[in-house]
C-alpha cells in the first residue's frame, strides 16, 4: 500500500510528502455506550487509512482516493464542501480544526486503505484520523491534544456526514496501542490501557459483508430514544440511570424506548464486569457476557440482522466461547473469541453453512490489535 501512495503521489504532484496512517478499530464490548456517557472497550487493529499529504502554499485542497479511483478539489471555506462523500470526511476534519482556531493551509494528497468498509470497523474514523493528525502535525505543530483530534473526527460525523455517533471509533483510532485493549469511561474520558494476550485463545471477526441500508438514520433513531428516556428519568445519560428507575417509568415510556434503554443500562455493567474477568484471566465469564451482548443488541436495540443472528448461533454451536454483533449494527461483523482448538472447525462451519443460506461466503479476519494514529517514518 505505501508503494503504491507512494508511486500515485508522485504521479498527482511530481514531488514526495509525508506518510501518515490511522487504524480501524475492533470493540470487545461496550456497544452503544458511548453517546450514553457509559464504557466502551476498544483497540485500534492492523488495518489502516494510509496517507501521503504535502502542504502546496495555496488554499486549495487536493486529494486523490486510490480505492475509490476519484479526484477532489476543494477550498478551505465553508461552502466549498465537495459533493462526495469520502471527500466530505476530509473537508469536515480541515473545518473542524479551523473552527477550533486550528490553522489548515492548502495541502495535496493521496490516501489508500485496507479497512473494509461497511463491516463496522470503523472505516470513516480511521479516515478522520489520519487527517486530523497529520494535519496537526503539518500546521499545527501538534499543538492540538490528542483527545480534540478525537473530538475533530467526531464533529465531522456530526457536521458534515449526518451520523450523531459517540467518540468510540474516534478515540481507539488516536489513541490506539499495539497488544492493548482500552478502557474508555465516555463520561470523565479517563481511560487505561488493557494489555490483551488470551493464552489459548484468538479473537476473530466474521464480516457477514452485508449491509443493511435502512432507511431514517436508525443509528441516530436509538440515540433519539435513549435521550428521551434519560430526560424522563431526570439524568444527564443513561449511564446515571438504574434498573429500577427505568422499571419504575416503564408504563411511561414507550415500549421500543424501555427495550433500548434497558439494553444500555445492562451493557454498561457488562463492560465493567467483562474488565473483572479479565482481571482474573476468566475468559469463559468473558465470552458469556459477549453472547449476552449479543442477545441485547439482536432482541432490546434491534440492531441485528438475521446473518448475524446466524452467524451468532453457529458460533454457539460450534463452542465459541463468546460471539456477538459488532460496531453499529445493521450488517457488518461479529466478534468471536475463539480457544484455540475450535478455532479450524469454526471457520470452516461459518463459511460453509453461511455460504449454503446466503449465497456467498463471509470474509473471515483475524484480530491483531496495532497502534492507532501515527506518522511513517521510515
Ligand atoms: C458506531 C459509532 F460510530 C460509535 O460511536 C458507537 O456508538 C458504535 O457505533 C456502537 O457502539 O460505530
Amino acid at each position: 500500500m505505501k508503494e503504491n501512495i507512494r508511486k500515485e503521489f508522485k504521479n498527482h504532484f511530481g514531488c514526495e510528502g509525508t506518510l501518515y496512517a490511522s487504524a480501524g478499530r475492533i470493540n470487545l464490548i461496550g456497544e452503544h455506550t458511548d453517546y450514553n456517557g457509559g464504557f466502551v472497550f476498544p483497540g485500534a487493529i492492523d488495518k489502516v487509512i494510509m496517507a501521503e499529504i504535502r502542504p502546496n502554499d495555496s488554499d486549495k485542497v487536493r486529494v486523490y482516493s486510490i480505492d475509490i479511483d476519484d479526484y477532489v478539489e476543494f477550498g478551505l471555506n465553508e461552502e466549498d464542501a465537495p459533493k462526495q462523500q469520502w471527500a466530505r470526511y476530509i473537508f469536515g476534519i480541515c473545518r473542524e480544526i479551523i473552527k477550533r482556531g486550528g490553522v489548515v493551509k492548502g495541502f495535496d494528497a493521496v490516501f489508500a486503505g485496507n479497512v473494509p468498509l461497511g463491516a463496522g470497523l470503523s472505516s470513516s474514523a480511521a479516515l478522520e484520523s489520519c487527517f486530523a493528525f497529520a494535519l496537526n502535525d503539518l500546521f499545527n505543530n501538534n499543538a492540538i491534544d490528542k483527545f480534540e483530534l478525537a473530538r475533530i473526527g467526531q464533529s465531522t460525523e456530526h457536521n458534515y456526514c449526518g451520523v450523531n455517533c459517540g467518540i468510540m471509533d474516534q478515540f481507539a483510532s488516536v489513541f490506539g496501542k499495539k497488544g492493548n485493549l482500552m478502557r474508555l469511561d465516555c463520561r470523565s474520558m479517563e481511560f487505561e490501557y488493557f494489555p490483551f494476550n488470551p493464552q489459548g485463545y484468538k479473537l476473530v471477526l466474521v464480516d457477514s459483508v452485508v449491509k443493511h441500508e435502512l432507511v431514517d438514520s436508525p443509528y441516530n433513531k436509538r440515540r433519539q430514544s435513549c435521550e428521551r428516556v434519560a430526560k424522563h428519568l431526570g439524568v444527564e445519560t443513561l449511564r446515571d440511570a438504574t434498573k429500577e428507575a427505568l422499571e419504575a417509568a416503564k408504563s411511561e415510556i414507550s415500549e421500543e424506548d424501555y427495550s433500548r434503554a434497558k439494553f444500555v443500562i445492562e451493557e454498561k455493567e457488562r463492560v465493567l464486569d467483562v474488565c473483572d474477568a479479565l482481571n482474573r484471566g476468566d475468559y469463559e465469564t468473558v465470552g458469556q457476557l459477549m453472547y449476552a451482548t449479543h442477545t441485547g443488541l439482536s432482541k432490546d436495540y434491534e440492531v441485528s440482522c438475521v446473518e448475524l443472528d446466524f452467524l451468532n448461533d453457529i458460533a454457539k454451536e460450534c463452542g465459541v466461547t463468546g460471539s456477538r454483533i459488532m460496531g453499529g449494527g445493521f450488517g457488518g461483523c461479529t466478534i468471536n473469541l475463539v480457544a484455540d482448538d475450535k478455532y479450524d472447525n469454526f471457520i470452516s462451519e461459518a463459511v460453509k453453512r453461511f455460504n449454503e443460506k446466503y449465497g456467498h461466503e463471509p470474509k473471515i479476519y483475524d484480530v491483531v490489535i496495532s497502534d492507532g494514529a501515527h506518522k511513517i517514518t521510515e
